[in-house]
Parts: C-alpha cells; structure tokens; sequence
C-alpha cells in the first residue's frame, strides 16, 4: 500500500535538480526553480521529490509464472549517472547499475546475455590473453549450480554474441538481496568499475518477517566512481572517487517519524570498502549477503567490504535531515577509502508506529554442530614482481591457474577452512600488507573463530574480510550442485591479479 509521498516521489524521481541543471530536461525547469532555495531546511516528506534528488532504483524485472525470461545487453553506449551523459561505461541495457532482477524460490531463470561490448582501442590485460571485452555472468551468493548453463564462470561469451544462461533456483534457496556481475578472469576489476553490475533478488527472508509486513524498501547499491571531462576516469586512487547509491550522488531518501523501513544494501563496487552509519539512527541487522540471520542485532555501523550485503531496518527519528554515510576504511596503502555522504534521510509527515523485529529469527542451521569431513588451510599473501614492475597475489603460494582442478570436495559434506591472510610471507615476497576479503561461490558459510577465539554467529554470509595477519575459521556444507568453480579475493585488482583458486564439489 502507498501512502501520499511515495506516489510522488516514484512520479517524481527524474525531476531532481542536479539532473536538470546537467540535463536542461526541458518543461521542468519552472517546477523545480519554484522550490530552489526557498523552501526551509526540515522539509515535510511530501515536497521532498519537488526540491531534492530523490532515491531512484533501477528498473526492476518481474519473474512470472514460475519463469525470469530477461535480455541483458552489456553495452558501451553513454550512461546517465551522478547526473550527466557520461562516455566510457560499460552498462547493462544502458543503466547504471543494471535492471534489479526480482525471482521467487524454485523459478527458472532464461536470461539471454548479450556481448556488445564495442572496445577497439584496448589491449588484453598483462599476461592475460583473453581479449578484454570477453564476457560471462556470475550470480554473486547464488547457490545454484556452478555448471552450464548456469553460474560457470569458466564460460567466455565473445564480442558481438550473446548466451542463453538457463537455470532453476532450488525452491527452498534463501530469499535476499544477490548480485549479477561477469566473472572473466583478468578484466572483472575494469568491467565492475566500469559499471556492469545489478542487483537480483530472491522473494522472502527479510521481507517475510511478520512484524516487518508491508513496510517501505529501499533498494541501495553502493559503487564508486571518477568521471572526467564527461568521461568514465581510471586509476583514480581511492581518495579522489565519488561514491554512488543507484548512480546518484548523495540521494534523498523520505520517511516519516516512526516509520520502520527495510534496506536493503549492496556493495558494487570493485575495491572501495563502506562503513556505514546513518546520524541519529541505528541499523537492525536482519540479514546478511541474502541469508536471513537466525539471530538480528542492532548497531551503530556496518562493513561492507566489496561484493557484502546487508538486509537492515531503519526508524525514522524526530522530523530532519541526517547523513547516511561511510566513515572511511583503510584496507592497505591503496586503500584510503574516505568518509563521504551516500544519502540523505528526510523525515517529514505524519508520526508513524515503529515495528519491533523479533530477535530470534530462525534457527542455526544443522551444519554448525554436525562432523566435519576435511580440514583445509587457505593461505592469502602477495608479493611484487619488479621485473614486471606489478604486484602478485596468491593463495597457497599459487597464483590463479584456470585449467588445475583445485579442492576436490564430496557433496553432501561439511568442512572447515582456515583462512590466513599471511604477513610474512607477503612482506618477504615484497607485496603490500592489506585487508583481503574471502569470497565463495555455490555456498555460502559461517564464521566460528577468529586467531582462534569462537565468535559468535548471527547468520550465513558469502564474503568475510579478513585483515592482516588474521586467521578466519569458516565452516561450509557442500549441498545440493556438484561442479566446478572459484574462491577469491573480492578486492578485484587483486582476483584478476591472481588471488583465486579453483575448488571442484565432486559426488
Ligand atoms: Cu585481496
């Protein structure tokens, strides 16, 4: 059900201000300069559209009838993002981020991928022999099969050809917010940087909580960005990139006082790391890289190295204007990523009744007390390589070999992985000392020991941050698919660097 202002700012989200100054969208301009300046600063909910750049989200495409059947064209033409026509993206049918994917547990995605990825003047990555506009689609945190025509990241899709993925999403997968995003070893860092990157969501989880029935939400995708002269600009050291929600800089976001909403974030971008924090509010944590917790908490902030998200309630405050932003992370000497505004949450209207999220949500899955089958060591370090003048990264002193086999793991299985992020051997190899965040695909784990102290799980997750000299304790069931695919560092300069590893979920 809508209420008042959510008609108008969903009727009004292209009317921002920014957009016409850029745009001279004709028509407009009266309608926006009438509010320019003169309305006061703690603005009603209802006139928030007229006189701010209200949140926008993505096109959204509907699964119906059991089936997603969508057309995703990865594309170069101009996009419109932070309010200009910018050139040197690449985009998913020409927006920034992608269309939102919406499906429901046991749907059957047919999504057709199109390569139109027009980039004659690069030249192929150092090393790397792929052309670089190769393309292929990964569903980040999926858990669906790793096989054709699924999530295989193996699968090169040329310049000029597109490829019909089509797979079922088990009915009882975890409802949540996911991501899609190409997965070509040597070029992932550039085309998520460059903008090929949209939200997917499965029906249910945090949406389904009764007590959370109904209530507003708010699709937020984080990503960085450097534009010069009407250009896409990279190697723009962190510092110096802005900081995008759904390609808006710093967008309104209304709610009335007492109002309980659900949001719902994504970190898209290719290296920076969001510590969030909304002023005078605090986040409820309901879930976590698109698995309900069994357990909510609430806090002040929340890390979101690159690829996490997070499911959060947010209740409006006294009528006002408070920053939604990041408090800056240093993840390693080139990453200073720094505070900066996301958004700007306008509470204005009518009192509202808070909703109360229980704190027991569901239950600790069987897994985390059941036998272990293998114990592995995985061992993140980096090194340098002055004759290349580049920098190395490994796991288990191996950089990424596509064509080894890796892990050999038996379904149906519950292991233990030890993840190391290795000081020593990083500084005798010459490499930088760095925070490296743990990713898998098909599954995802828990965390039950950090330097070996048992910590206390509120949920699932498919990315862990592990800072130097850490060592992460993880725990996976290896459910459902066989196949083969990849674990890697979601910092992507370091993954197209070498830091992933092939593991292959045998019968
Ligand atoms: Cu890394």
């Amino acid at each position: 059900m809508k209420n008042q202002y959510e008609i108008q700012e969903d009727a009004d989200t292209d009317l921002s201000r920014r957009r016409t100054l850029f745009l001279g969208a004709a028509g407009i301009i009266g309608r926006i300069a009438l509010g320019w300046g003169l309305l006061p600063q703690n603005l009603p909910a209802a006139t928030l559209a007229a006189s701010e750049i209200a949140l926008k989200e993505p096109p959204l495409v509907k699964s119906a009838g059991g089936v997603l059947k969508a057309a995703l064209q990865a594309t170069t033409k101009p996009v419109k993002v932070i309010g200009q026509l910018i050139t040197g993206a690449m985009t998913y049918n020409g927006h920034y981020p992608g269309p939102t994917l919406r499906v429901k547990p046991g749907d059957r995605i047919r999504l057709k991928v199109r390569n139109d990825l027009d980039l004659p003047n690069m030249t192929p990555p150092a090393g790397m022999n792929m052309a670089p506009n190769m393309l292929n689609t990964h569903f980040h945190g999926m858990h669906v099969s790793p096989l054709p025509k699924a999530d295989n990241i193996y699968l090169d899709i040329p310049f000029g050809k597109s490829y019909d993925y089509d797979f079922q999403v088990p009915s009882n997968h975890p409802g949540g917010l996911y991501w899609y995003h190409p997965h070509v070893h040597g070029v992932v860092d550039t085309q998520i940087y460059s903008g090929l990157s949209g939200m997917l969501l499965v029906e249910g989880g945090a949406e389904h909580i009764p007590a959370l029935q109904g209530v507003r939400q708010r699709l937020l995708a984080l990503k960085n960005i450097a534009v010069k002269d009407g250009a896409l600009a990279t190697g723009v050291a962190p510092p110096a990139q802005q900081h995008t929600t759904n390609g808006q800089l710093a967008p309104s976001i209304a709610i009335r006082p007492g109002e309980t909403q659900l949001w719902r974030v994504v970190n898209m971008g290719n290296e920076p790391y969001y510590q969030l924090s909304l002023e005078g509010h605090s986040f409820t944590v309901v879930a976590e890289d698109g698995a309900m917790l069994w357990e909510s908490y609430t806090t002040e902030t929340l890390l979101l190295p690159p690829g996490k998200r997070f499911e959060f309630t947010v209740t409006g405050g006294k009528a006002g204007r408070y920053a939604f932003k990041t408090l800056g992370y240093n993840s390693g000497p080139f990453g200073d990523w720094r505070a900066a505004e996301l958004g700007v949450l306008v509470v204005g209207g009518n009192k509202d009744t808070p909703r109360q999220v229980p704190t027991l949500l569901g239950e600790a899955p069987a897994y985390l007390t059941g036998p272990i089958a293998k114990r592995r060591f995985i061992r993140f370090s980096e090194g340098f390589d002055a004759s290349a003048n580049m920098p190395y990264f490994e796991i288990n002193g191996k950089t990424f070999e596509p064509l080894t086999n890796g892990a050999q793991i038996k379904l149906g299985t519950t292991e233990e992985w030890l993840i190391y992020n290795d000081i020593k051997q990083t500084e005798a190899k010459g490499g930088a000392v760095e925070d490296h965040p743990f990713h898998i695909h098909v599954n995802n784990f828990i965390v039950t020991e950090i330097d070996g102290k048992p910590v206390k799980a509120y949920g699932a997750q498919d990315i862990v941050n592990v800072r130097p000299g850490e060592k992460i304790l993880i725990r996976m069931a290896f459910a459902d698919f066989v196949g083969k695919s990849v674990f890697h560092c979601h910092i992507l300069f370091h993954e197209d660097n070498g830091m992933m590893a092939n593991f292959e979920i045998v019968p």
